[in-house]
């Protein structure tokens, strides 16, 4: 009986020692995994042309304004100087009907939407700001439509970022 009950305790040390072991390596994998996903930023070749959609602060902090970006990038074969000139004279910018909006989402939790427009400065470089409510691993989805183009017919891009 008590050699029996001895390699009970030895099983269950075993067991307790896997458990927390496995529950770590589970853990980190998911640690790394959420790392990868931390984009902040994406480029799509889209019917537009190549659209970039970026957060513009490094660091986005909960319940702050975040300051988020979208624009044409230049063509390819064109250097970066060419592409500033190309913005500088409105050349390379989207259609003037073109709308842009964003909506922001926690990753693997349901607390909401958070949704704003995006507006054109004078370079044809949309800006927008919203308010991310929590800490943790958030998607920024922006959705582009123009003038008569239907509905599902809109472009979407999306990259995940961290808020402290
Ligand atoms: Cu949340």
């Amino acid at each position: 009986m008590t050699k029996w009950k001895t390699r009970l305790f030895v099983l269950l040390v075993f067991v307790l020692v896997f458990g927390v072991g496995y529950s770590y390596i589970v853990a980190q994998g998911t640690n790394v995994r959420d790392q990868s996903l931390q984009k902040q930023t994406t480029t799509n070749a889209t019917s537009l042309g190549k659209l970039q959609f970026e957060i513009d602060d490094d660091a986005a902090v909960a319940l702050t304004n975040s300051a988020f970006s979208l624009q044409l990038l230049p063509e390819a074969g064109s250097d970066s100087e060419n592409g500033k000139l190309n913005q500088q004279f409105n050349s390379n910018t989207l259609p003037v009907h073109t709308k842009v909006s964003v909506t922001l989402n926690m990753l693997r939790m349901d607390c909401g939407t958070i949704q704003f427009m995006m507006t054109p400065d004078e370079h044809g470089i949309y800006h927008g700001e919203g308010i991310p409510v929590m800490p943790g691993l958030w998607v920024a989805t922006a959705t582009v439509t123009y003038d008569d183009q239907p509905q599902d017919e809109a472009i979407h891009l999306a990259f995940t970022f961290d808020v402290k």
